[in-house]
C-alpha cells in the first residue's frame, strides 16, 4: 500500500491517474484548487480506497506548506509524488504575450512544482525512499512558435527533473519525467481561456492521446521494481511526430 500525492487531480491527466491508482491498493492525497471537484472525486473514489483531499494553489508557497504539513500523521509519509498540476495560458508571439499569462505559467508550472516537492521531500529523505514523477511535455523537449513561455516552463521542469535525480541519488529517491504530446483534456480550453471552438481545433482531424493513456503509463512507472527508474519518457499519439508536426485528415 503506497501513499500517493497527485497535484492537479481535479481534471485531465491527474484525475484519470487518481481513478486508476485508486483501484490498485494505494492511499491517495488528491490536490487542486476547485474544492467542489475534489469533493466529487473523494465521493467517487472513497468506496475503492482511502482518499484525502487538499485544496490549494501551487503558486502560493504558504498554502502549499500549510496544506501538506496538515496531513494526518499516518499520511505524512508520501511514497510517490506526482507533480502534474500545470497549464498553458495563451498562445501568443513573444512580443504580444500577457504578463499575467507568463506569471501563471512560470509560477504554476515551475515554482509550484518546486514548492510541492520541497514540502514532500523531508519525509522521503528521512525514509531514504520515494518516487517523484514530474509531468513535463513535448514542450519540454522542443519549442514551437508562440509556445515561448509555456515551453520555457516545461524546459525548466525537464532541467529540474535531471537536477533532482542527481541531488537525490544518495537518498534512494527515484525521479522520473513523463512528457506527453497532445492529450485531449481541459488543457486547450484553459490555454484559450474558455474558447472551446479554438480548443477543439487543436485535436481536429487527428487522434490525440486521452488522459487514461498517460494515467496507465504513470501507473506502470510506479509499479516498476525498486531498482528500475523510467527516467525520461516522451509519449506521443501516432498522429504526432513533433510539437507542430501533426498528421490530420482533410
Ligand atoms: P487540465 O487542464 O485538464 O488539468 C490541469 C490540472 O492542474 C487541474 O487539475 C488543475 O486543477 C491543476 N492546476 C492548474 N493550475 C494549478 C494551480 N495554480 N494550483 C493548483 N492546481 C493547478 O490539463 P492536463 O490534465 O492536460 O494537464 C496536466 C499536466 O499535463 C500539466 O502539467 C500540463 O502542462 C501537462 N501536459 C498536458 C498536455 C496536454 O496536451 N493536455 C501535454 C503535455 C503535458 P484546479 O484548476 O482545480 O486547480
Ligand atoms: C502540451 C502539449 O504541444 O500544446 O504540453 O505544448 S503542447
Amino acid at each position: 500500500m503506497k501513499t500517493i500525492l497527485i497535484t492537479g487531480a481535479t481534471s485531465g491527466i491527474g484525475k484519470a491517474t487518481a481513478g486508476l491508482l485508486a483501484t490498485q491498493e494505494n492511499t491517495l492525497v488528491l490536490c487542486g484548487r476547485r474544492a467542489e471537484r475534489l469533493q466529487e472525486l473523494s465521493d467517487a473514489l472513497s468506496s475503492k480506497t482511502r482518499v484525502h483531499t487538499l485544496c490549494f494553489d501551487v503558486r502560493d508557497r504558504n498554502q502549499v506548506l500549510e496544506q501538506i504539513n496538515s496531513l494526518p500523521e499516518d499520511l505524512k509519509q508520501i511514497d510517490v509524488l506526482i507533480n502534474n498540476a500545470g497549464n498553458a495560458h495563451g498562445l501568443d508571439f513573444i512580443q504580444d504575450g500577457s504578463l499575467d499569462d507568463w506569471d501563471a505559467m512560470m509560477d504554476g508550472n515551475v515554482k509550484g512544482l518546486l514548492y510541492v516537492t520541497k514540502a514532500v521531500l523531508p519525509g522521503m529523505i528521512a525514509a531514504r525512499q520515494g518516487h517523484i514523477i514530474n509531468i513535463g511535455s513535448i514542450a519540454a523537449k522542443e519549442v514551437y512558435p508562440r509556445g515561448n513561455v509555456y515551453c520555457a516552463s516545461k524546459h525548466a521542469v525537464d532541467a529540474l527533473t535531471s537536477a533532482m535525480r542527481q541531488d537525490l541519488l544518495e537518498y534512494g529517491i527515484k525521479v522520473s519525467a513523463i512528457h506527453p504530446g497532445l492529450v485531449n483534456t481541459e488543457f486547450s480550453t484553459v490555454r484559450f481561456k474558455g474558447d472551446t471552438d479554438r480548443a477543439d481545433a487543436v485535436y481536429q482531424g487527428m487522434t490525440p492521446l486521452v488522459a487514461d493513456d498517460i494515467a496507465e503509463i504513470i501507473a506502470f512507472a510506479i509499479s516498476r521494481p525498486r531498482h528500475v527508474n523510467l527516467a525520461d519518457l516522451l509519449v506521443l499519439p501516432l498522429d504526432q511526430a513533433g510539437a507542430t508536426l501533426v498528421k490530420r485528415k482533410e
